[in-house]
């Protein structure tokens, strides 16, 4: 039996699940808004995280429905907490191949969420294919008031241009130069230089990665307000988010 129709029956079946990890203020340490992963508890496999699973659903379309179903559990979720945001990954396929404002429009209304407290966080690709379909997704995105994040800054071609002429209210810095910030040949000041840059065009920075405490005292230092990753806190299940932001944890 192969993956994508196990991913099928699964979807029908629940197997998919949601994590949740906080995004921190680097002063006070208060969780600002929470980042939905998905995760899948294969009956024979055993759990499988998105890297193996993501691309397959691509290929196949399955990412449409699954990516309808992550949205819709984030929002459910997120409901329940207090006046934090979360944060959504959405593939380029989800955008190539549907109105992704309109089913956040459903799926706002259909939760009772406020779109304002919601995020969308897109890769590159998502601009690459189709500029104009992706200029009018995004807009359609913007104009329900939800907040639009570029996902792994500077992995990518385009970050530089589309960051002016795309609608994004946040940079989120891929962890592989939060990791590269401790060597000696300009890790960090390239750091500095994308958080100038969301500084100049206005935009707020998010640190992804940060895994050590050197690391978190640079970005303090350096004014990056935002910080995610293993030093603060994984990736974790809806009871375990649920604690933390109730104040318990
Ligand atoms: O959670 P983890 O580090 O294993 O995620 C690996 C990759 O999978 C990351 O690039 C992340 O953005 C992506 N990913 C996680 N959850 C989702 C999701 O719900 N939808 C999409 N499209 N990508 C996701
Ligand atoms: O591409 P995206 O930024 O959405 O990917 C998020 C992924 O990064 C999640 O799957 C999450 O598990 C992973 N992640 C989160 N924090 C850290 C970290 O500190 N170190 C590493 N290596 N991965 C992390
Ligand atoms: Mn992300
Ligand atoms: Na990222």
């Amino acid at each position: 039996r192969g993956l994508v129709e196990d991913m099928r029956r699964g979807l029908a079946a629940g197997e998919f699940f949601l994590e949740y990890q906080p995004r921190f203020d680097t002063r006070g340490r208060s969780v600002r808004s929470v980042e939905a992963l998905v995760r899948w508890h294969h009956p024979e496999r055993g759990r499988i995280g998105p890297v193996d699973f993501i691309p397959i659903a691509e290929r196949s379309g399955l990412i449409m429905p699954l990516g309808e179903w992550v949205l819709r559990t984030a929002c459910q979720a997120a409901a329940q907490w207090p006046a934090i945001g979360v944060s959504v990954n959405v593939s380029p396929v989800q955008f190539h191949n549907t109105d992704v404002a309109e089913l956040v429009r459903r799926v706002v209304e259909e939760t009772g969420f406020d779109a304002s407290r919601l995020e969308v966080e897109v890769t590159e690709g998502v601009l690459l294919e189709d500029a104009e379909r992706a200029r009018n997704a995004l807009g359609g995105l913007k104009a329900l008031g939800v907040k639009l994040a570029m996902d792994d800054f500077g992995t990518g071609y385009s970050s530089l241009s589309s960051l002016r002429s795309f609608p994004f209210d946040v940079i989120k810095i891929d962890r592989q130069f939060i990791n590269d910030m401790e060597d000696r040949d300009g890790g960090r000041e390239v750091v500095q230089a994308i958080l100038g840059l969301g500084k100049a065009l206005g935009l707020s920075v998010t640190a992804e990665g940060v895994e050590t405490v050197r690391q978190l005292t640079m970005l303090t230092a350096d004014d990056c307000i935002e910080v995610q990753g293993y030093l603060l806190a994984h990736p974790m299940s809806l009871e375990s988010v649920s604690t933390l932001l109730s104040g318990g944890g």
